[in-house]
């Protein structure tokens, strides 16, 4: 049988003119550059703002532990903002604790807002990430009661009345959809809650109940929150409040109908559990077939409440779920636009990313390349129709973090060293790379696993 191609097809195919012809083409894709992306600062909206990072128990926690006064801390702060303003960060986000915001620490809060105050006046404050008081943990449990909504309302009143006045961003709650996991289903996080076989090492719990439990009387303390602040402050106050959700990425394993029916439960799970009652006042019908009676009700009082309770969704977006991979650009921009698709354009401020690492190195090209792609990806998401208004990176300085404790992992485009009296700082070359794009307009290049800029920081 005749399998090869007549003689002159073969001829025609290596004519030269078509191999140049072939060339010229290639050529121009190139210039073009394939799956590439050359940017500004300029690009973005005018109203987009760029940030980084910290939280207040990450940046503290060292203070409280080895006794170090209060004054100390604000000398780190002091050099923080000026480091701040050097690198240009239009945009400041921390994290006020709820267990430390007691009198005594509310003057350094002041103190610090202040300092923010005198670069930037968008100053980002996140209420709670998982600091809750012991004495509301002992006395009725904490977020699995609903008392909790009434406690959380009052001390919202506190950071709105104390702060108000500078704070641009109100997140009520940070990744609830996380904690719920971490802390009540697994139970690796405080309080260590869980039940077998989903966690074993907790002394108390219930995983199949009170993630949900959770999650419900978070949106309930949430909506309280903003319910408040829309009704007392927000006029005089002029800021707009949300609530952030951990917003991961999933792919199907494979192209059959039960892996991608499995993807679509599991984004319910992940953004609509949080995002539904928001928009449309009640939990996903995929989750209340799933969950049955485990997931509380709303009241139509509550769901009233719960619709509409917010100005923006912040998302804290690391990576997707691809064995092999962490950095998948390309999972924010499908995220983004699964959100749209889902509840609408919403106003969207991206409040968390970064790359965290083992090494504590000052030449931090990984760091560098994450950034890049993700400002990319960000970028592409606006010119496809997102609403994305912000992008603040994880973190500002190398803080604390929660698994691995100060020497273990660095997320800091400022080196911290943990180890000196004075907390010596150093600015990592993602810095002055952050700097250079938000100060000097440089030109940034994203191509396929690579990325270039004009001038390449200099430390
Ligand atoms: C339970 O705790 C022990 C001791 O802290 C630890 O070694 C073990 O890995 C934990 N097991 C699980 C499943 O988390
Ligand atoms: C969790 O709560 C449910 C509903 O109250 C109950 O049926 C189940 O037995 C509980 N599980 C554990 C481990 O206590
Ligand atoms: C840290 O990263 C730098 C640059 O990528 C590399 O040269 C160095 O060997 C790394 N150090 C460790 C301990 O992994
Ligand atoms: C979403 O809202 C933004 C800001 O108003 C707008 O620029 C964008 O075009 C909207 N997207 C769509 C798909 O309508
Ligand atoms: C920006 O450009 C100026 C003038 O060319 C230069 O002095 C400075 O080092 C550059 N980089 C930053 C981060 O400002
Ligand atoms: C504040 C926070 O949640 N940080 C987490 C970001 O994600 C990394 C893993 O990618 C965690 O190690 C951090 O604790």
């Amino acid at each position: 049988m005749e399998t090869r191609p007549p003689l002159h097809l073969l001829l025609v195919f290596f004519s030269p003119w078509l191999l140049l012809l072939l060339l010229l083409l290639l050529l121009l894709l190139l210039l073009q550059g394939v799956g590439s992306l050359q940017f500004t600062h300029d690009d973005f909206p005018d109203d987009f703002v760029f940030g980084a990072g910290t939280s207040a128990y990450q940046y503290e926690g060292a203070a409280a532990e080895d006794g170090r006064t209060p004054s100390i801390w604000d000398t780190y702060t002091h050099s923080d903002v000026k480091l701040m303003s050097e690198i240009g960060l239009e945009a400041y986000r921390f994290t006020i604790s709820w267990s430390r915001l007691i009198p005594s620490m509310e003057t350094n809060y002041q103190a610090s807002i202040n300092l923010y105050s005198i670069i930037s006046d968008d100053i980002h404050v996140v209420m709670y990430h998982m600091d809750l008081p012991q004495s509301l943990q002992d006395e009725y449990g904490g977020w699995i009661s609903p008392k909790i909504v009434d406690d959380f309302t009052a001390y919202a009143d506190v950071c709105f009345r104390e702060f108000g006045d500078r704070v641009a961003h109100w997140t009520t709650v940070l990744e609830p959809n996380a904690m719920a996991q971490a802390c009540y289903d697994i139970g690796i996080l405080p309080p260590n809650r869980c039940s077998y076989p989903f966690g074993r090492n907790c002394t108390a719990g219930n995983s199949s109940v009170e993630p949900y439990l959770f999650i419900h009387h978070a949106l309930l303390a949430h909506a309280s929150a903003v319910r408040l602040y829309r009704e007392k402050y927000k006029v005089a106050q002029k800021g707009i409040i949300g609530i952030n959700i951990y917003s991961m990425w999933f792919y199907p394993f494979t192209d059959s109908a039960e892996d991608i029916g499995a993807t679509e439960r599991t984004k319910k799970f992940i953004y609509g559990w949080i995002l539904h009652p928001l928009v449309f006042g009640d939990y996903p019908e995929i989750m209340k077939k799933a969950a049955g009676s485990r997931l509380p009700i709303f009241s139509n009082h509550e769901s009233e409440m719960v619709t509409n309770s917010f100005d923006f969704i912040g998302l804290n977006h690391y990576s997707s779920f691809v064995p092999g991979t962490m950095v998948d650009p390309q999972g924010l921009e499908l995220a983004l636009e699964y959100i749209r698709e889902n509840y609408g354009n919403l106003t969207i401020y991206i409040q968390e990313n970064g790359s965290g690492s083992s090494n504590e190195t000052l030449d931090d090209v990984e760091r560098i390349n994450y950034l890049a792609k993700y400002i990319a990806a960000t970028l592409k998401a606006i010119r496809n129709g997102a609403n994305v208004k912000g992008y603040s990176m994880w973190s500002f300085v190398d803080l604390y973090e929660l698994f691995g404790g100060y020497s273990t992992w660095h997320f800091g485009l400022v080196a911290v060293d943990f180890g000196s009296e004075q907390r010596r700082r150093q600015l990592r070359r993602s810095a002055s790379w952050y700097s250079e794009f938000l100060k000097n307009n440089s030109v940034i290049r994203v191509e396929d696993g690579f990325v270039s800029a004009d001038s390449h920081a200099q430390l």
